[in-house]
């Protein structure tokens, strides 16, 4: 008794951390004013995204990385996002933490977010995940996306390091640049390793680095690193890469554009996750329902609609102000 969720997520207790992510995930009432003294002061950790195809081995990987980071003495946070199954991406992620022997430590923190109702509400649930975690202390948190759609790019690039990971002989490299996701890349991984292919994947990436047209920081020389996530080879080099991009960004700009990138991102997420909870909100009289009917019926196109939704919507945000 006592001491409030807040102060015991401040303290890093495992339990209260947990709570306090559930609440962020289902958007509890309240949970607004909690994350807004939890952001205020919170320490920075290193946020890294890990992005690339379903089943390039990311959670391996991550779980590799974390355990190299634990021997390291960093304490690290793991979120999973998962906008398509999280039930069958948690218990996968589980079973790769169990793999590589993390569990049961308390220096590591697992969570798998799933996707509730709005769009960019996952986006939005992530960042506030990222803040309780940041509160609870983490050195660094770990940022899992299957990197497909846009809000999953859009998550990726939330981080101060994003990893992008293809494996050879399936077209990755190809396939994701069709997905607009090369230049988030400050990392190239190419995991599975151990498969035929790599080498030729590596000659890849590299042409398209030295082209150019996908760097993300002018002047960092993206990395093009092979891992074979389930024997751990190449993961300790990888977090001595890291370690380095974060060095180059805190020398070259203080790591200040960056996160003006992260806050524009996160503040985005945010008022579309609140203005969309507001419109829709039956309560709160922005004519909702009846545009609804007036664009199903065809006697408004829906951008008109959306135009007024949002006209109403301010007006009446300027008024209770
Ligand atoms: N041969 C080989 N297999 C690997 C390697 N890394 C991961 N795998 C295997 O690849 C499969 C997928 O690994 P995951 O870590 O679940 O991949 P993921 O990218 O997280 O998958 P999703 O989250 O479902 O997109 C598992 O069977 C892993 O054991 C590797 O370096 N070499
Ligand atoms: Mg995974």
């Amino acid at each position: 008794m006592g001491r409030s969720l807040v102060e015991r997520v401040r303290s890093g207790e495992v339990a209260a951390i947990a709570r306090m992510l559930t609440r962020v995930e289902a958007n509890r009432n309240g949970v607004g004013d909690d994350l807004a003294e939890l952001y205020r002061g919170a320490r920075r950790a290193h946020l890294i995204g890990v992005t690339g195809p379903p089943g390039s081995g990311k959670s391996t990987l991550v779980a590799a990385l974390a355990a190299a980071m634990r021997r390291r003495g960093r304490s690290v946070g793991i979120l999973a996002v998962d906008p398509t199954s999280a039930f069958t991406g948690g218990s996968v992620l589980g079973d790769r933490i169990r793999m590589a022997a993390l569990s049961g430590d308390d220096g590591v923190f697992i969570r798998s977010m799933a996707t509730h109702g709005a769009l960019g509400g996952l986006a939005r649930a992530t960042g506030d995940a990222v803040t309780v975690l940041e509160a609870a202390g983490k050195d660094v948190v770990l940022i899992e996306t299957v990197g497909v759609g846009q809000d999953e790019v859009e998550i990726a690039r939330a981080s101060h390091s994003t990893v992008l990971v293809s494996v050879p002989g399936m077209g990755d490299a190809v396939q994701a640049i069709k997905a607009g996701v090369m230049e988030i890349a400050d990392v190239h991984v190419v995991n599975k390793a151990d498969r035929d292919g790599a080498d030729r994947l590596v000659a890849e990436l590299r042409d398209m680095v030295r082209q150019g047209r996908y760097v993300r920081a002018a002047g960092w020389p993206v990395p093009i690193h092979r891992t074979v996530a389930t024997d751990g080879d190449g993961v300790d080099e990888l977090v001595d890469l890291l370690d380095q991009h974060r060095a180059w960004l805190v020398k070259h700009d203080g790591l200040g554009p960056r996160e003006r990138e992260i806050a524009a991102s996160r503040l985005r997420n945010g008022a579309l996750a609140l203005l969309l909870a507001r419109m829709e909100d039956p309560a709160s009289a922005t004519g909702f329902e009846a545009l609804v009917d007036a664009v199903a019926e065809r006697r408004l196109d829906p951008l008109t609609a959306a135009s007024r939704l949002i006209d109403v919507h301010l007006t009446n945000g300027e008024e209770t102000r």
